[in-house]
């Protein structure tokens, strides 16, 4: 098994219960390059869960709060998230330069360029663009855009500045294929359903895991 910086899967833990999120993490950590918690499970087990799965795993904790409000909320969530533990937190860009900028000041942060679901279609891709200039501009750690789309991620690597990461969720459940997506310019993938739901999270781990290598 390669060191974690050779990794490139991310647990989507959307789960709510705090004993089975860390079931989860500790048997899947050996094939993860980090953890991101989302909403249903800060609502289930509350922000503290942050703090163990840092304890537990030992991995970078990303906080997918979307934040997406005025400089001055954004700042005084972003500022406790971080404070629990967290290492990435995930911001919109939509609400402007401002509010991200607000985020980047405290921590790390990925911009949402993208969405993987049919609806991104609507509102979120013909923004898509603007939303990259954007990331050029402010230069955080990464963007979140559709492994459901790999032609789509191939666009956003030809314009997007080298050095900010691409993070990819979609795979698995909604359609998406590691492989492919890896090779449209993904630097990680992100899965949930495909591990935590499956009847042994570990071994869809270390599937995933393998087919990720030397892409
Ligand atoms: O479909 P799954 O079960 O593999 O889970 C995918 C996870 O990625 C889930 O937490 C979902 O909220 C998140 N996600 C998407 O599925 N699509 C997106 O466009 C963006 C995200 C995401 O991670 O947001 C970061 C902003």
């Amino acid at each position: 098994m390669s060191g974690s910086e050779d990794r490139k899967l991310i647990l989507a833990l959307d789960v709510y219960e705090r004993e089975r999120a860390l079931e989860i993490a500790e048997c899947t950590a050996d094939y993860l390059w980090a953890v991101k918690v989302n909403w249903p499970l800060i609502v289930g087990s509350g922000l503290s869960i942050i703090t163990e799965l840092k304890q537990v795993t030992g991995l970078p904790i990303i906080a997918d709060l979307k934040l997406a409000d005025i400089p001055n909320t954004n700042r005084l969530i972003a500022s406790k998230v971080f404070e629990a533990g967290a290492d990435y937190i995930i911001a919109h860009g939509f609400p402007g330069s401002d509010s991200v900028g607000a985020v980047m000041e405290l921590g790390k942060t990925i911009i949402v360029v993208e969405m993987s679901h049919p609806g991104a279609k609507e509102f979120i891709q013909p923004a898509t663009d603007k939303l990259i200039e954007l990331a050029n501009e402010l230069e955080p750690f990464g963007v979140i855009a559709p492994a459901t789309r790999p032609e789509r991620v191939s666009y956003i690597r030809s314009k997007l500045k080298p050095g900010i990461k691409i993070l990819t969720p979609g795979v698995g459940a909604q359609g998406g294929r590691a492989g492919e997506v890896l090779k449209a310019g993904a630097d990680y993938i992100i899965v949930g359903r495909s591990i935590y739901a499956s009847e042994n999270p570990r071994e869809s781990a270390r599937m995933l895991y393998e087919e990720t290598l030397g892409v």
